[in-house]
């Protein structure tokens, strides 16, 4: 049987979480090797030697160590274009470029407002840090005019790169899934009819369920 890939990272990371909700799509067997990020075990030299900005998650197949979450979960889908969900990724390259355009929508205008109101409404208060009322309106303000461009986007289409999930979809999940259910912010998306669809739908699929299960779960003890 074929070494499991490695990722390094707790679940609860939403870069983390994009990764383990790819692999379970694409049925690849994977150990997960746990961080201690309150201890600061990512900014410690052995692992900057895998990460070298001190951010989860890193990942090791074979030969090769890998950081950023979304071109890790690129490069699962080539690797192991053959298994799991085999059209994750496109199998042409016309729809490749279609969720390439849309996973790079979420990377540069989804993410950006949607991680610092992860960050302020989700986190900050159980790490008991001061929230910043006028970074939230703002981030607020920048999240509704991109959800505004999804809602048309999913009016003519029942995914976002087109008539089936993808990588594209798979990569709103980790901060969507905070806003919805851990912040005050669950309208912004379910006011929006079809943003509303799309998120029942992309949410209730089985890899994602079960990264959410290990993401409430206790992480197993250490013998
Ligand atoms: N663009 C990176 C972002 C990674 C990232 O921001 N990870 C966060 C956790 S979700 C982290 O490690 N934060 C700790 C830090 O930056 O020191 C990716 O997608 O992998």
């Amino acid at each position: 049987m074929a070494t499991p890939v490695k990722v390094y990272g707790p679940p609860v990371s939403a870069a983390v979480s994009r990764v383990l909700a790819c692999l379970l799509e694409k049925d690849v067997p994977f150990q997960l090797l746990p961080v201690n990020m309150a201890k600061g075990e990512h900014k410690k030299p052995d692992y900057l030697n895998i990460q070298p900005f001190g951010q989860v998650p890193a990942f090791q197949d074979e030969s090769i160590t890998l950081f950023e979450s979304r071109a890790i979960s690129r490069y699962i889908c080539d690797k192991y274009a053959n298994q799991g969900n085999k059209g994750l990724y496109g199998t042409n390259p016309l729809e490749k470029a279609s969720i390439d355009q849309w996973l790079e929508a979420e990377g540069q205008n989804f993410n950006p407002p949607s991680a610092v109101l992860v960050f302020q409404l989700a986190f900050a208060p159980r790490m008991k840090i001061k929230q910043d009322e006028s970074l939230i309106k703002q981030n607020d303000a920048k999240l509704v005019k991109v959800l505004d461009v999804y809602e048309k986007r999913l009016k003519e289409s029942r995914y976002l790169a087109g008539d089936d999930f993808t990588l594209a979809d798979l990569s709103h999940l980790p901060n969507t899934q905070y806003l919805v259910n851990g912040t005050d912010k669950e309208e912004l998306f379910t006011s929006r009819k079809n943003v509303e669809r799309w998120w029942g739908e992309i949410s209730s699929r089985e890899s994602w369920k079960k990264v959410v299960e290990m993401q409430t779960s206790p992480p197993p003890r250490s013998a």
